[in-house]
């Protein structure tokens, strides 16, 4: 079909910029890369998203040159123009990320970090906003004029945000309310708009807002399900949403065919007559991919299982695999495995950073590191709880933000007659007693997909992690992986109430109750993780979620 016409894109190459070009692409727009100062003023539309830390993203625009053809760009005013996430955040003052840095200074205030009592930080996942005036961007619109309505969900991935105040209300359409107090989510004048959330991940919803804000209102979307629906409790509308992500475990089959599998306790092999037989094969990790988005998934993760032994950037189908992925699934993006320094056959070396890199310009959001954290941790513990700065963890942290820095953990039972007998944290389990009658119980960390039990648990790793400036837990347990028993809560509560950072629960969702339990029994847990039950077509997203909205916990629907 024929081009809706131009829009320029600027991509100053510090994340995934891929999935706002994928959506472009999608909504029928031709995209034209920036590439010097005056391709700004040249621009017909212009979209700006901003990834990264503050201070680095303004040194990048001042060393292109970049900064005051933006600010002429939005200053006239005649052409549209919108930014995303940091590209909202940079329109204002400054912001005290990055030890306080000026950004453009078109739009009073700053940005501050989030504040609250026992807050989750970064803010991750699905949140709604409350549209403060009229707009033609019919996902947030007032559709009543008497009270602020509420819009569908969208999703956000952030730890600092600007506030509405006397000086910048001339700008505000939206706040969202997260923390202390309401931020702003959404920022529009004329033809000048930014969101702080991300419409190239917000699913369909977000789609819509970009279409209609580059086709200046005149979407040709399908837009029947516009506004949530007020059957359902203002507890399950509301608030950010408990997120429902789907797992897909990936490895090259005997046959080398890139495979999604599945394993019990991580054991992946079919079982015949007691040997171990073929790795387990439960589909195509693009097509799965876009399955799960179809159905409503919040986010999608894939983990290279071998990623342990594998050169991860030989590993070139993993790229790929992205790389098609995130043409047609526009929530956030997950890979793990193999997220580590290594030096390849020609003894060419490549740091954790540059192979974290070629994931996120390959589409990917976050990236989720296993084994490495576990050594990264003891190091840590073993120099007085510090970190050198030159970890996995804080080289991609530092350049990416710890929102893009997940830590997959494996750990496993490890049952005591007597807690005095760990260093680690141990709890007295009534979930299930040890092979003996133990009563006490810790989580060992484990390396290499369980192969190798480390001195060190789950509760220990995550604190090491939050401080080195993880964004994001994603917690395995190798004895309920497969079982289909329910998550482990009692693993899952002792992790959740030990760090500020999102927890993801993971392993052993057999039923959609299993989720609205963990989500119960632990409501510092922000997201649950299901592999198995989705692969076999047991179970759908979207039970899931309904159990969820029964039992009154804020859901997107
Ligand atoms: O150590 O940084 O190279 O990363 C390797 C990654 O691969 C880690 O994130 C590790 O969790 C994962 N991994 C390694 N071996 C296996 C295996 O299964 N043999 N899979 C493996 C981990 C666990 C979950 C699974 C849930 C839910 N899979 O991701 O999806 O347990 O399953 P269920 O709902 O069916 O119970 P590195």
């Amino acid at each position: 079909s024929a081009s809706k016409g131009e829009v320029s894109l600027l991509d100053y190459g510090a994340g995934n910029v891929r999935s706002v070009r994928n959506a472009m692409q999608k909504l029928g727009y031709t995209v034209k890369d920036i590439k010097s100062p005056e391709d700004i003023l040249a621009a017909k539309k212009l979209v700006f998203p901003g990834v990264g830390a503050y201070g680095s993203a303004m040194d990048i625009l001042r060393e292109r040159k970049l900064i005051e053809p933006l600010r002429e760009y939005v200053l006239d005013g005649t052409k549209p123009f919108m930014g995303v996430c940091l590209g909202l955040q940079l329109l204002f003052d400054g912001s005290e990320e990055s030890g306080g840095v000026e950004g453009l200074g078109l739009i009073p205030g700053t940005v501050t970090k989030f504040t609250g009592d026992d807050l989750i930080v970064p803010h991750i996942g699905w949140n709604v906003n409350e549209v403060k005036r009229e707009s033609y961007l019919i996902y947030l619109q007032k559709d009543d004029p008497s009270s602020a309505s509420v819009s569908e969900r969208v999703y956000f991935v952030h730890s600092y945000r600007a506030l509405p105040n006397e000086n910048n209300k001339d700008w505000v359409l939206s706040t969202c309310d997260y923390g202390s107090e309401p931020f702003i989510s959404a920022v529009q004048k004329g033809n000048v708009m930014a969101t702080q959330f991300h419409p190239e991940k917000s699913g369909f919803t977000g789609l819509k807002i970009f279409d209609q804000f580059l086709s200046g209102g005149k979407s040709e979307m399908e837009t029947s399900s516009a506004l949530p629906s007020s059957a359902s409790s203002d507890a399950v509308r509301k608030g950010l949403a408990k997120r429902v992500i789907a797992c897909l475990d990936v490895r090259s089959n005997d046959a080398g065919d890139l495979v999604v599998t599945k394993g019990d306790s991580y054991d992946v092999r079919e079982k015949s007559e007691g040997e171990s037989g073929d790795v387990r094969n439960l589909g195509k990790p693009v097509e799965l991919a876009k399955k799960y988005f179809d159905m409503g998934a919040d986010e999608v993760s894939f983990l290279n299982i071998t990623g342990y032994r594998d050169t991860p950037l030989k590993d070139a189908p993993m790229i790929d695999v992205l790389k098609l992925s995130s043409e047609t699934v526009f929530v956030p993006l997950t890979v793990g495995g193999g997220i580590r320094d290594f030096t390849d056959s020609n003894g060419k070396h490549y740091s954790s950073l540059e192979v974290a890199s070629a994931y996120f310009a390959s589409g990917a959001d976050k990236v989720s590191i296993g084994s490495d954290a576990v050594e990264v941790a003891e190091k840590f513990y073993a120099n007085n709880e510090q970190g050198d700065g030159t970890s996995s963890i804080e080289t991609i942290s530092n350049r990416y933000g710890s929102q893009a820095v997940v830590i997959s953990i494996d750990p496993r039972r490890k049952y005591e007659t007597d807690p005095k007998n760990t260093k680690n944290k141990c709890i007295e389990t009534k979930r299930k007693l040890g092979p003996n009658g133990e009563k006490y119980c810790w989580f060992q960390c484990t390396i290499k997909g369980g192969r190798e039990g480390r001195d060190i648990g789950a509760y220990e790793l995550a604190i090491a992690m939050e401080k080195l400036g993880a964004g994001e837990i994603l917690l395995n347990c190798i004895d309920e992986d497969g079982q289909g028993n329910g998550f482990d809560h009692e693993l899952v509560k002792m992790v959740a109430d030990a760090v500020k950072i999102p927890v993801i629960a993971s392993s052993g969702a057999g039923h959609p109750r299993h989720f609205s339990e963990v989500f119960g029994a632990v409501p510092a847990c922000s997201a649950a993780l299901a592999a198995g039950i989705f692969h076999r077509d047991e179970v759908t997203v979207k039970e899931c979620k309904e159990d969820m909205a029964k039992s009154g916990l804020p859901t997107r629907l």
